[in-house]
């Protein structure tokens, strides 16, 4: 069968902006570079303003628009629904498209509370059961040094991971003059760098070892509490005007914790890293080995191997752009790399994939749910002195 007579799959997205930039070049992407056994269509795009929404749609590439995500879900030629919203919309959109019968995809964190967290998790669990499939777009899984640092450990390269050290370091807010913005606002967001970016770390985290987090201990801060209203908004941050409003989230979160297998951790999410735009920074060190992983240089994983002599021991970076290593056969030539981008359109690819073949994809709502403890454990931690909180 040639791709082109595959069957289609409707894809309704909701939200354009950063997010759904991101997800429409994925929809767009996947189908030209990986052999998908169902063709996406990007069907409809939803937003509630009229002329911004057509306007999206034309530079994104979608085929119609919607100005109420309640008609992209009813309508007979979309078949999964892509939740690119603000947290506080996750839920009831969520939850209203499986019981419709559509596919969910859901961007990260997957809800604003955990009972919003269990609420979709139980509805993706009674969507699997009539062959639903849900996904929560943890997209960093996908980028080819972290699939590859997944399975150095679960081939024992590693050994017994002792310590565990994760940093997500942005500074898009360190200037208090930076404007709000609703990723600044817990009535919308749930909560600020913890969900936002501290929800990628834990979930990296869990992802490379295997294990989960069994309890934590936090601190969080809000360092710039009033903030210019947007006169302008842009990808991220804007233009600030006169008037001002109150950040209500966090601008840092940093926790420790315990894995399951008896690994030690220290986490740190911050949008007041100066100098640093998208680090995200994980070290793992074994009984065996250590590895290292930096976003801003996302096509190299370092590898410590403890069997080596001594003598010529040390890191070595490898650059994870082989033919063998996760999605990179489908792109370029070794050592040409891969951005940001990339692991949206394999998100698209797994999910598609799973799809056809009838399976659960993973990361699951009930993962997304697991995650959404930890982060509940360490705002609660926090508000309590820092107190250790089981999750
Ligand atoms: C903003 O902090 C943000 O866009 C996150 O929301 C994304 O999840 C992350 O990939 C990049 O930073």
């Amino acid at each position: 069968m040639t791709s082109a007579n595959r069957p289609s799959l409707g894809v309704g997205l909701i939200g354009y902006a950063f997010m759904g930039a991101a997800h429409s070049q994925a929809w767009r992407t996947a189908p030209h570079f990986f052999d998908l056994p169902l063709r996406p269509e990007l069907t409809a795009l939803a937003g509630r303003n009229a002329a911004a929404v057509t306007d999206a749609a034309q530079r994104l590439g979608w085929k119609s628009t919607e100005t109420d995500w309640r008609r992209v879900i009813e309508r007979d030629d979309v078949g999964l629904v892509d939740v690119c919203t603000p947290g506080d919309t996750h839920a009831e959109i969520a939850i209203a498209a499986l019981e419709a019968g559509k596919h969910v995809l859901c961007e990260k964190p997957l809800a604003n509370t955990v009972a919003e967290a269990e609420a979709m998790a139980d509805a993706a669990a009674k969507a699997a059961a009539q062959g639903v499939r849900s996904m929560v777009g943890f997209t960093y899984r996908r980028v080819p040094a972290i699939g590859l640092a997944r399975k150095l450990v679960s081939d024992g390269r590693i050994g017994d991971i002792r310590h565990v050290r994760a940093q997500y370091l942005q500074d898009w807010i360190a200037d208090p003059a930076a404007p709000m913005s609703w990723r600044l606002e817990k009535d919308k967001a749930g909560s600020g760098a913890l969900g936002d970016i501290g929800a990628h770390i834990v979930d990296l985290t869990q992802h490379i070892t295997g294990q989960t987090l069994t309890g934590v201990s936090g601190l969080m801060e809000t360092f710039v509490k009033e903030r210019p209203l947007p006169t302008e908004t842009g990808k991220l941050g804007g233009v600030g005007g006169a008037e001002t409003g109150a950040v209500t989230v966090d601008d840092a979160a940093l926790f420790l914790g315990r894995f399951s297998g008896g690994a030690l951790a220290s986490f740190e999410a911050t949008r007041f890293a100066l100098g640093r735009k998208n680090a995200i920074r994980i070290e793992v060190n074994g009984s065996a080995g250590s590895l290292a992983f930096d976003f801003e240089d996302m096509n190299v994983l370092e590898f410590f191997d403890g069997g080596e002599p001594a003598e010529s021991a040390g890191f070595r970076r490898i650059l994870v752009t082989e033919p063998m290593h996760p999605y990179v056969g489908a792109w370029w030539p070794a050592g040409h790399g891969l951005g940001y981008e990339h692991g949206f359109t394999h998100q698209v690819v797994d999910l598609v994939t799973a799809i056809a073949a009838g399976e659960d994809p993973t990361p699951s709502f009930a993962d997304g749910l697991q995650v959404q403890r930890v982060l509940d454990a360490v705002e609660r931690s926090a508000a309590n002195n820092s107190a250790f909180t089981e999750i």
